[in-house]
């Protein structure tokens, strides 16, 4: 059998490609925001999955990687950012979410995809969770290892949150997160393995699986999200410090206290237990509460369960919050949205148990 050429075969993906492109008008039509990540990644050797550097590889070259994207939607990208996740601050939460806002609002704007390193994914997922007033589609997706290495996952993972943003199913159950083949909510997934494909799991479990390109869906969100938000993305310029500090054995007060001078208007306690706060470090929250600054209750223990009010510690009289089943990460990014609308514990106190 004479061999192919290989300029014949380029032709004929490249073809294959735009052909698929023009029958694709009665696709969806996906808009992919590109933030760097690991998704993003490139390393020298195809046996390293876990040594490579993240934020290199520009979203265009993402999404010509995937022809098969063609099969499912309509897709361009916009490069937001070129970082890795673990450097996101609240400015790029800010400057991500009024993007997602303005494309949500856009008629031609069927779904949107985000691509992100896992790092911090949790967080951006559920902040966009709180604050985007639409029911379209929003999906955010990352890789655990670059495109360079052996068995890569961000291609299906891409594939996968492409496929579920064009889904009008999608539509109406807030921020999704899809990796590994399963489709989770934005609030409640969260990274539990620093460096296995399976890295990311919901307490309360998915929503539902992505296979070959179909979701099926299982579970809906039981919190308010997106449409059904108090917050707006339009309306918020700045987002609140808060800062948070681990609890442990021989815990001392100096970090809640440096967090307060450095102007945190919360602080989140990632508490042992039922989010337990030692007795030499509770005079220093009762001091920091008095002086203006909220003292929200959390655990540092994830993976199901949730911190109990008036249980561990007495916050009605100390006047804290507890941040129910949020881990540490997520309660900062609801207290940092809350905060720009309040500052009355009881009114945070019921945000923590709405959203
Ligand atoms: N450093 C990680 C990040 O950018 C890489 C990744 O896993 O995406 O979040």
């Amino acid at each position: 059998m004479k061999p192919v050429r290989i300029r014949s075969l380029f032709a004929a993906s490249a073809l294959f490609v735009a052909c698929s492109a023009a029958f694709g008008a009665d696709k969806p039509n996906v808009v992919i925001l590109a933030t760097g990540g690991t998704i993003a990644g490139a390393g020298a050797d195809v046996a390293k999955s876990a040594t490579y550097q993240a934020a290199k590889v520009p979203v265009d070259k993402l999404i010509a990687g995937i022809p098969t994207l063609a099969d499912v939607a309509q897709v361009r990208g916009e490069q937001v950012f070129q970082i890795a996740s673990e450097s996101f601050t609240n400015d790029h939460l800010l400057k991500l979410g009024k993007r997602v806002a303005a494309l949500a609002r856009q008629p031609d704007v069927d779904g949107i995809v985000i691509t992100h390193g896992t790092d911090t994914l949790e967080e951006t997922a559920f902040f966009l969770n709180l604050v985007l007033k639409t029911d379209k589609p929003v999906v955010i997706v990352g890789s655990m290892r670059p495109g360079t290495a052996m068995s890569a996952d961000g291609m299906l993972n891409l594939y996968n949150a492409v496929a579920v943003a064009g889904s009008k199913d999608s539509a109406g159950k807030g921020v999704l997160v899809t990796l590994n083949d399963e489709i989770h909510t934005g609030r409640d997934v969260t990274k539990t393995v620093n460096i296995k494909t399976e890295a990311f799991k919901s307490p309360w479990g998915p929503l539902g699986m992505i296979v070959e390109g179909k979701a099926y869906w299982f579970r809906a969100p039981a919190k308010r999200h997106t449409r059904g938000t108090e917050f707006d993305i339009d309306a918020i310029d700045t987002l609140a410090p808060v800062d948070i500090a681990y609890g442990y054995g021989n815990a001392t007060p100096t970090a809640y206290r440096a967090f307060a001078q450095g102007g945190a208007r919360a602080l989140i306690h990632a508490g042992t237990g039922n989010g337990s706060v030692s007795d030499a470090v509770v005079p220093a929250l009762q001091e920091l509460r008095g002086k203006g600054v909220q003292i929200i209750r959390s655990s540092r223990v994830t993976g199901g369960g949730f911190v109990l009010r008036n249980a561990e510690q007495p916050d009605d009289k100390y006047d804290w919050v507890v941040a129910h089943d949020l881990n540490p990460q997520k309660a900062r990014i609801l207290a940092s949205v809350a905060l720009t609308r309040t500052s009355d514990t009881r009114e945070l106190q019921r945000m923590f148990m709405e959203y």
